[in-house]
Parts: structure tokens; C-alpha cells; sequence
């Protein structure tokens, strides 16, 4: 028996026939247009990965949710219809359900996009309801069909799409904050096998047994059928072991069945092997695309199976997301790659001249591609330093952006011969593809330009040929350099080896010249710094670093000039001439908000923090470059219930350093939590707030007295059990604030001696006093206050009123009713609380922090309560 895919093209097939009908030929033309739009924008969202919220996630969801899965129902559909000698589904059906998942997709990405959980379980379902309806279709398919031997590769798209279904229940789960804390590591690894693995990787196994030796021109091997029913056991066997293992949060399982489906794609690659003749291929370049992919599924599947033995699963998260970009690109794009290579041509073309024209076009430059587009995966796996994973991505951007080209022109070529064209559909469709592509290209070669591999410049080079020449070693870490300090004589060429040995970038710049780039941890450069004649300095350019103490001296020994005194760089020093705090706020200035909002609903608080500079105006019409999280000094408040589940996306949007971010609110251990971003960087902190509190938030990168005290701290407030509601609920961060260019030496100095030039509540001098905060004769307030310092507490005082309450660091010091009473809320930096007060009568209630020196340079307000 045999399929009419059994016959290749070359031996004069009729397989084409089926697309002659041109309704089935122009309707394939629209799927595979939906897929280009698709696979275009994932790029594009590929590409700005720096700029859009989610972008990574994005990128992945919609190639895969998008281009991936639209691609599977096409083709597993049409399949069917073939290996089962069946007859095709009602159309207007086949359309529907199609139209279904898209929809379905376009919802769940705009759902996540914009935060919406109510649109993203309405998606979900949509999209579980669409593949329900294929599978329903692929079985009924099945019944009364006469079947043939190839009959079970069906089975791998029937389990596919039920595997896809639990896949979109545990992303829906996840992407709505159902999945809970303690869970969601390993629920995430399970949403990850069940979609790569399952919902791709079997579709992609079952097709291959059929396609790779139509690809190659060769009979089918015997036993085909049997090897494919073995398949199929071990990969769904062994995908469902792991999911449930993952599930359950139990190793063992999860590991045992990836080493299943490792075996069942062993035997499967055994007989793909062996298939393999002498003879020319139908195809070459699919035969090399599909080759490649099955390799990089296998060294994905290895990699995966030796990672969830290793790794705790909780820990293993991390690895195997790295994994994605690699199965994402080596497996799943290339497959599309392959296949649309192979089978576009089938599709479109309705003679073997119009096919072989079609197939020309598709493979142009195909071995170029095939070896840009594996290189680039290549460099994304190795675990290599930094700009290397760019560069494979940007290799393999490139050869799929010039595929999507080459099939766009193929669809646009095939589109005006159906006379689909003759509708204005056709065109605008594909003109949107092209558009996308083009955007993408151009995306990609704007983000190619801004590297830093510019070679350092020698100063002086060969000019002391009859001099001594000396190289140092020099290191960069902890914020210093060592060493600190190099003698050398007069005359003698000096070459610095500079390596970075720190987490975070840093760079090492002599004054007058050479300077290396950005460092990486682990890279280094040498500097040739040619005869030295006089004193030198050197210092690390990045913000803040320098005054932090990343500076050297180059010292020439015997040396006439002895001077030693520092260069002043390249800093503007902004001097504090005293602030006039009777002065106005600029025009359109907002105080900030002091109302606690209230907690939001459900029990997982999603934020999106970007990291960024930011100019504000922090005192009467002075304005300061301020480092902020969420683009506010203080960042946003949090606000939650004890048990409430924080998961803050933090994005560092600044370009010039690192950040990171500590959350005194939960406990967890701090090594990958508080780890320092790199700017373009982002990363996903999860806490439980077990405890009641007012609790500090602020960056946890060094120098933290400089990222704290240029404005990177907040307040997460943890109402106690049982709070009552009262008239009004004020936040107060208390903070000083030190004037003057970031991270310059004369404002690091002011931080050192803690001198700073206001202290502030909520970020700006006198705000409050300027903009009062109202309230009416006889109402109670609770002011929750946060000491961010980074260096001064604060004894917190409302004039005229005395606190009946007072909760200091998660525990009640006075309650309502009982006899004594309290005037101030002293907190040390870092710890908060709140007081709460009746306001006996309309007046002017002054509220300071009762320091005097800090009350009378800022850290004051207003109550205005009215009869
Ligand atoms: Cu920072």
C-alpha cells in the first residue's frame, strides 16, 4: 500500500493533484501567509528585546503560538486527509477552526501584553476549544478511513494535539498568577516540556517519517510502521512521565521520562540514518535543513535530560530557558524552513516547470543559510562570553529574515497566478509580510551597529624602541583595581593587561587616552600605554564607579614633576548653593500621590519595574538626574496581604550599568534574586510577603550607598490581619537626597559624609507643604512611613495630634484605649511602621521628621483639615 506521498516529484507524482482544486491551493496560500506574518513578527519582537516589555516572552509566543502552531493544524490536517486516504473536512469548518486559533493566539498575547487575566483565560479557553475541535476531526478522520501503513503518524499529531491542550491549561495557569509561588518553577518546566516537546516536537518526529525519505527520493523502509508506533510510545510515554513528575515537583519521574524520549527520538534518528542512500536527493536543502534540526533536537533533549538530573528543579528553570532560543531556532525554525522548502513548491505549483521555478526561488542560497543559521545557533548554546550569543542570534536572524523574504516572494509570485490577487486580500496580506520583514531587517541593522569592539589605541606605540618594556596584569573587581598603584622609571613602555573579574562591567580608561571597552566578566584587553614620562591616572567611565574607588596611579619614579594630584575627569561637579524651600515648584509639577492604594485584587501582585535615569524635580525648581525604578523617586508602592504573592519583573532600561533589586519584605535566598542586571537585562523575582510590615525595597548593586541615595528604593506595605479601615492612609518614604551629577566625585563625597543637601518625604523637598494633604475636623489617618535612608532614620512627628496607635517593625507598641500615648515614630534606616491619629479640629497640622536639621532642609509637609 502506499500514500500518494510516497511518490516523490521526481518520478512524476501525482501528488499535486489535490491542490489543483484551487479553492484547497488558495486556502493553503493564506495559512502560509498567516505563518510568515507570524514567524515576521516574532523576529521583530526578537529584535527589540532591549526596548519592549516582554519582548522575550513575545518573541517565543509568537512563533510558537503563532507561526509554529498555525503551521501544525495546516499541515497535520492536510496529513490526515492524505495518510488515511480520508475525505477532507468541510471547509468552511477547517477555516473556522483555524480563525479560532489565531483569534485564540492574538488574545493571549494581547492579554499578557497589556496584563488583562480575564482576556488571557478567555483566549486559553478559545484556544482549548479550537484544538479540541481539530482533534475531534483528526480522530473522526480515522474511522471508516481505510488507513495505511502510514496510518500511525497520525496518532503523533492526535497526541500532539491533546499534549497541546495541557500545554495551554498550565500557560493560562502561569500567565494568570493561578499557578500560586511555590509551584510555579516547576510548573513553568512543565509548560515547557509539554509545549517544545509535545505540542512541536511530536508533530515535527511523525511528519519526518513520511517526509524525510519522499525529501531523499527513496522508498519508504519496511518497518516504517512498527518504528513509528515505538516512537510514539516512548516519546508520549515519556513526555507524559515528565510532565507529571514536573508537576508533582518529583524529580525521579521527570528525568526518567526525558531519558524515555531521548530514546524513543534515538530510535527514530536510527532509522533516518538508515534511510539514507547514495543518491541525489529530491531536495538537498530541506534534506540538510531537517538533518541539521534533528540534531539540535537531540542535543537538546541530552542537554535537558543531564540538566533535570543535576539541578534541583527549582534551580533548573533557569538552564533549560536558555535551552528555548536553541530548540526555538535549531529545531523548530528550521524544520518550518525545511518543510516549507520542500512542500511550498508542491502547494503552488501546478506543473513540475511552475514547481521546479517555485523550488528555485525557495533554495536560493541554501547551503550559505543552512551554515549561517547553524553557526548562529551554535554560538547561542556554547556557554561563551558575552557578545557571542548576540552574534549567533544576529547570524540567525539574518537567515531567517532572508527565507521570509524568499517565501514571501514565492506566495507573491503563486498569489497572482491563482487570482487570488484579483481581490485586494492577497496583496494587502502579503504586503503586510513584506512590511514586517523589512522592519525587522531594518531593526536588526540598527541594533548590529553598537558594538564596542573598537581596538584600544595605542598612545605613543613604537616610539621607544631602545626603552624597557614592562606588561602588568590589572584586574578589575570589588569596584577596584588592582593594582592600585604602579612604579615604573622613566622612560619604560608600559602595557597594561586589563581583565574584568567582577559580575558586572566595567572598563579601564588612562586620562589623555587609551581606554579599553565595556568588559564582561571574564574578558580582558591590553592597553599600550607606550614610554611613560609622567604621573598617569586611570579609572573605571562608568557612573559612580570612579568615586566609589576605581581609580589607579601610574607613578614614574625619578621623575621631575611629582605632582600626583588626580585629574578632576570628566564629571560636571553641580556645586550646592542652599535651597530656597519658600521658592514655587515649577509649572505642571505634581506632588506625588500620598495615598496608599488599596491591596489589588487576587493573591498574585504581577509589577513590571524598569530600571532606569530619570530628570525630577525634587525640591522648588531644582531639578536632578535621579536613578529610579519604575521612573519615580521612591519607586511605586507595593501593597498586599500577609501570604500575597509579589512577582516583579525587573528591566534594566539603564544603558550605561547595572542594577539589581533586594525586597526586605520576603525571604529567599539572595545569590540569583539580587543579582545585578546588565542593562538590557531582565529578571523575574518572586516573593511570598509572609509577614506583616512596612518594608524597604532599593537596588542591590555596589555601590549601594550611590544607587540607593541617587533614588532606587521603595515601600511594600503588608497590612497586619485583622486592620481597620480608617479616613486616610498616607505612605511617607522618608530619604535624603544628595544634588549634584550622579555618581561625581563632589556628590559621592557628600553621600560618604553624610551631608546631603535635603531630606526629603516621598522623594521632593517640602512637597507637602506646598500641596497639603486635606483631611476633615474628627477623621482618623494612619500614616505608614518608610525609612529609606540610605544613611539618617527619622523620628516621625504630626504637629498638634498625639498617635493612639503605634506599629514599629511588625509588632503593635500601642493600641486605641489604652492609657499612654506616643509623639514620634522613630525608625532606623531601612525600618518602617505607622501611627495613627484623630485630627480633634480644623487647622494647619505640621508633620516633620523631628530632627530638626532635617525637618527645617525638607523633610516636612502639611495636614489641612477643614470643618
Ligand atoms: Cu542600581
Amino acid at each position: 500500500m502506499t500514500t500518494e506521498l510516497e511518490r516523490p516529484e521526481s518520478t512524476g507524482g501525482r501528488y499535486p493533484s489535490r491542490f489543483k482544486q484551487s479553492g484547497l491551493k488558495a486556502r493553503h496560500l493564506r495559512a502560509h501567509i498567516v505563518v510568515v506574518v507570524w514567524a515576521a513578527l516574532a523576529l521583530l519582537a526578537a529584535t527589540a528585546q532591549q526596548s519592549l516589555p516582554i519582548a522575550r516572552w513575545l518573541a517565543i509566543h509568537l512563533f510558537l503560538l503563532g507561526a509554529a502552531t498555525t503551521a501544525i493544524v495546516v499541515w497535520s490536517e492536510h496529513f490526515t486527509v492524505a495518510l488515511l486516504h480520508a475525505r477532507r473536512p468541510d471547509e468552511r469548518w477547517s477555516d473556522a477552526r483555524l480563525a479560532g486559533v489565531n483569534l485564540a493566539v492574538v488574545g493571549v498575547l494581547v492579554g499578557v501584553w497589556m496584563d488583562r487575566p480575564l482576556l488571557i483565560g478567555a483566549a486559553a479557553a478559545l484556544l482549548v476549544v479550537a484544538v479540541a475541535a481539530h482533534l475531534v476531526v483528526l480522530v473522526r478522520m480515522g474511522r471508516g478511513a481505510l488507513g495505511g501503513r502510514l496510518a500511525p503518524i497520525v496518532d503523533f499529531y492526535r497526541v500532539a494535539a491533546g499534549v497541546l491542550i495541557v500545554g495551554v491549561v498550565l500557560g493560562g495557569l502561569l500567565a494568570t498568577g493561578r499557578a500560586g509561588a511555590q509551584h510555579y518553577a516547576e510548573l513553568r518546566l512543565a509548560h515547557i516540556h509539554v509545549t517544545l516537546l509535545g505540542w512541536i516536537g511530536l508533530p515535527v518526529l511523525g511528519t519526518l517519517f513520511m517526509l524525510w525519505p519522499t525529501v531523499l527520493g527513496v522508498r519508504m523502509a519496511e518497518r516504517t510502521t512498527r518504528v513509528a508506533r515505538w516512537v510514539l510510545g516512548l516519546t508520549g510515554g515519556g513526555l507524559l512521565t515528565t510532565v507529571v513528575g514536573l508537576a508533582a515537583g518529583w524529580r525521579p519521574p521527570a528525568v526518567i521520562g526525558v531519558v524515555a524520549y531521548a530514546v524513543g527520538l534515538a530510535l527514530a534518528v536510527e532509522l533516518f540514518a538508515r534511510t539514507v542512500r547514495g543518491r541525489r536527493p529530491v531536495s538537498a536543502a530541506a534534506a540538510w535543513t531537517f538533518g541539521a534540526a534533528v540534531v539540535w533536537l537531540c542535543i537538546g533533549v541530552t542537554t535537558d535530560a543531564v540538566i533535570l538530573t543535576i539541578r534541583p528543579l527549582a534551580q533548573a528553570g533557569e538552564e533549560v530557558g536558555a535551552l528555548v532560543p536553541v530548540l526555538l531556532i535549531g529545531v523548530v525554525a528550521q524544520v518550518l524552513v525545511g518543510a516549507l522548502t520542500y512542500l511550498l513548491p508542491i502547494v503552488l505549483g501546478s506543473g513540475p516547470k511552475e514547481r521546479a521555478a517555485v523550488r528555485a526561488v525557495l533554495e536560493r542560497g541554501w547551503l550559505a543559510r543552512l551554515v549561517t543559521l547553524n553557526g548562529g545557533v551554535a554560538l547561542v548554546a556554547l556557554p561563551l562570553p558575552g557578545p557571542s550569543g548576540a552574534a549567533g542570534m544576529l547570524l540567525a536572524a539574518t537567515a531567517g529574515t532572508v527565507f521570509i523574504a524568499l517565501t514571501v516572494s514565492a506566495l507573491v509570485r503563486a498569489g497572482r497566478r491563482t487570482g487570488e490577487s484579483r481581490s485586494a486580500r492577497g496583496p494587502v496580506l502579503v504586503g503586510s509580510a513584506a512590511g514586517a520583514v523589512l522592519i525587522a531587517l531594518a531593526v536588526l541593522l540598527a541594533n548590529s551597529g553598537g558594538d564596542t569592539h573598537r581596538p584600544a589605541v595605542a598612545a605613543g606605540a613604537g616610539s621607544g624602541a631602545a626603552t624597557a618594556t614592562r606588561t602588568v596584569d590589572v584586574t578589575l573587581t570589588d569596584m577596584r583595581i588592582r593594582p592600585s598603584r604602579i612604579e615604573v622609571t622613566a622612560g619604560t613602555a608600559l602595557k597594561l593587561k586589563v581583565t574584568n573579574k567582577d559580575a558586572q562591567r566595567h572598563d579601564l580608561k588612562l586620562d589623555g587616552g587609551p581606554s579599553t571597552p565595556l568588559l564582561s566578566h571574564g574578558q580582558s584587553r591590553t592597553l599600550d600605554l607606550g614610554p611613560l614620562t609622567k604621573d598617569r591616572t586611570a579609572w573605571c567611565t562608568l557612573p559612580g564607579h570612579r568615586a566609589a574607588g576605581m581609580t589607579m596611579a601610574l607613578v614614574v619614579k625619578n621623575a621631575t614633576d611629582t605632582a600626583t594630584s588626580p585629574h578632576d575627569g570628566h564629571t560636571t561637579i553641580l556645586d550646592s548653593t542652599g535651597l530656597d524651600l519658600s521658592a514655587d515648584f515649577s509649572r505642571g509639577w505634581k506632588p506625588r500621590d500620598p495615598d496608599l492604594a488599596p491591596v489589588p485584587a487576587g493573591r498574585v501582585h504581577r509589577i513590571e519595574l524598569h530600571a532606569a535615569s530619570r530628570t525630577i524635580e525634587v525640591a522648588p525648581g531644582v531639578k536632578q538626574q535621579m536613578w529610579t525604578f519604575g521612573g519615580t523617586a521612591p519607586g511605586p508602592t507595593l501593597h498586599g496581604n500577609v501570604g500575597d504573592v509579589f512577582e516583579i519583573t525587573l528591566v534594566n532600561d539603564d544603558t550605561t550599568m547595572g542594577h539589581g533589586i533586594d525586597f526586605h519584605a520576603g525571604s529567599l535566598s539572595p545569590d540569583t534574586s539580587m543579582r545585578t542586571l546588565q542593562p538590557g537585562q531582565r529578571l523575574v523575582y518572586r516573593f511570598r510577603a509572609d509577614k506583616a510590615g512596612a518594608w524597604l525595597y532599593h537596588c542591590s548593586s555596589a555601590p549601594m550607598l550611590q544607587h540607593m541615595g541617587n533614588g532606587m528604593y521603595g515601600a511594600v506595605i503588608i497590612d497586619p490581619p485583622g486592620l481597620k479601615k480608617v479616613d486616610h492612609e498616607y505612605v511617607l518614604v522618608s530619604s535624603e537626597l544628595y544634588l549634584g551629577t550622579p555618581g561625581s566625585a563632589a556628590q559621592v563625597a557628600k553621600m560618604r559624609q553624610d551631608t546631603p543637601d535635603t531630606w526629603v518625604f516621598n522623594g521632593a523637598a517640602a512637597q507637602y507643604a506646598k500641596a497639603p494633604l486635606k483631611a476633615q475636623a474628627g477623621e482618623r489617618a494612619r500614616f505608614w512611613v518608610v525609612a529609606a535612608g540610605p544613611s539618617d532614620g527619622i523620628a516621625f512627628h504630626v504637629v498638634g495630634t498625639v498617635f493612639d496607635t503605634v506599629y514599629k517593625e511588625g509588632a503593635y507598641l500601642l493600641r486605641p484605649g489604652e492609657p499612654g500615648g506616643s509623639q514620634a515614630l522613630d525608625l532606623a534606616p531601612a525600618q518602617g511602621g505607622f501611627v495613627e491619629t484623630r485630627f480633634p479640629a480644623a487647622g494647619h497640622y505640621s508633620f516633620v521628621d523631628h530632627d530638626m536639621r532635617h525637618a527645617e532642609a525638607g523633610a516636612m509637609g502639611m495636614v489641612e483639615v477643614s470643618e
